[in-house]
């Protein structure tokens, strides 16, 4: 084996790796790239620290980001708009949110109130761009679970977009629910049921919900309370309707699917934290068109897509990735009719476009 430093030493000089004798090339990748990951997390986390202590700093959350340098914080029971230190705004390059909804952070009261520390992100749901260099947009940090807010129709339910939320939950430690609305626009809840039996089978929670005639609400709110849970999924799916019904009074701005497309339009345009009148957080974020993984993911994701779990322990290499292997437990299941091939064709689409 050879050691940490003499790697760092080979990879700055690009020195060509077959000279070296390595035992194990995958752990060799992967401990470098922890290292790398280490080393990148300090300097963010130096940035985020403030050099200086004599502030008059108050904890706060931020309940609504309204550019990346001004944000409503509650303090203490009350609201207060905020710019983010200047130090704040130089350090992350890999994010296209410096600041998101549900930090919780450290403020000078000084005089104008301004962000001077974001503290450690317990967890943060985050969507990354599709292109080359794979931006985050953080939907939102420090949360218990996502309602994976999905429609029977209107716009049409999409599984693909489901299976992604999960595997982007299950990452990050997040509880992921999937929420059904719209059922009063099915023929029968047979078709809807029949539509979620994945899911349901694979021991995820299903709650079937409709703002039309109250159904599921109760259900809802049940899993809601004094938890902290992020609303996401598609524009016009019903989030803003399904939190204006839970929590009257509020009048979140919700609006008509376009007749022209049978899509949102993306009436929400930004998140905000609100407090349940009957315990726990919500936040209501803008509907997103897709959802892509981070690359770093992909080692994850043969472990928590949906469904595989009860497989993936028979594969013949404990590393399958359940694409090319012989011995696959996995592929086998699809084979044989036990695992839907639409959701294993769904693995491969995730899997490749990382
Ligand atoms: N039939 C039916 N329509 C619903 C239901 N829930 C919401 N809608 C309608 O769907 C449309 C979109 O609802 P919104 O609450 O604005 O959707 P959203 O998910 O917040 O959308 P964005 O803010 O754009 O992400 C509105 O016209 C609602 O009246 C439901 O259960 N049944
Ligand atoms: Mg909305
Ligand atoms: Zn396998």
């Amino acid at each position: 084996m050879i050691k940490k430093k003499e790697k760092k030493k080979f990879k700055r000089k690009n020195i060509k790796l077959q000279n070296i004798e390595i035992d194990n090339l995958e752990k060799f990748d992967e401990e470098d790239l922890v290292e790398e990951k280490r080393a990148e997390k300090k300097i963010i986390e130096k940035g985020k620290t403030s050099q200086k202590s004599n502030l008059n700093l108050k904890e706060g959350r931020i309940i609504q980001v309204e550019s990346n340098y001004k944000c409503r914080v509650k303090i203490a029971g009350a609201e207060l708009i905020c710019t983010l230190s200047g130090r704040l705004k130089q350090v992350n390059y890999e994010t296209r949110t410096l600041v998101a909804v549900g930090d919780f952070v450290n403020v000078n009261l000084a005089k104008d109130p301004r962000i001077e520390e974001i503290l450690p992100r317990k967890n943060t749901l985050s969507r990354f761009s599709e292109e080359n260099f794979q931006k985050e947009v953080i939907i939102a940090s420090n949360i218990d679970q996502v309602i994976i807010t999905a429609s029977y129709s209107k716009p049409e339910l999409s599984p693909g977009l489901i299976d992604r939320y999960i595997c982007a939950a299950q990452i990050n430690n997040i509880l992921p629910i999937i929420c059904v609305n719209k059922i009063d626009l099915a023929e029968c809840r047979e078709d809807v049921k029949k539509k979620m039996k994945f899911y349901e089978d694979t021991d995820f929670r299903v709650i079937y919900t409709s703002v039309k005639n109250d159904a599921g609400i109760d259900k809802l709110k049940e899993v809601l309370k004094n938890k902290e849970t992020v609303f996401s999924g598609h524009s016009g799916a019903g989030k803003s309707s399904l939190i204006n019904l839970l929590q009257p009074n509020i009048n979140l701005e919700i609006a008509e699917i376009s007749s022209y497309t049978g899509k949102g339009i993306h009436t929400t345009t930004s998140s905000q934290l609100i407090e349940w009148f009957f315990g726990g957080y919500l936040v209501d974020t803008p509907g997103i068109k897709t959802f892509g993984l981070h690359r770093e993911d992909k080692a994850y994701l043969p472990l928590v897509f949906p469904g595989f779990s009860q497989y993936a322990d028979k594969c013949k290499f404990n590393n399958c990735t359940h694409t090319h292997e012989l011995g696959c437990a996995v592929k086998e299941a699809v084979n044989n009719d036990k695992f839907p091939v639409e959701r294993y064709e769904s693995y491969l689409r995730i899997f490749e476009s990382l």
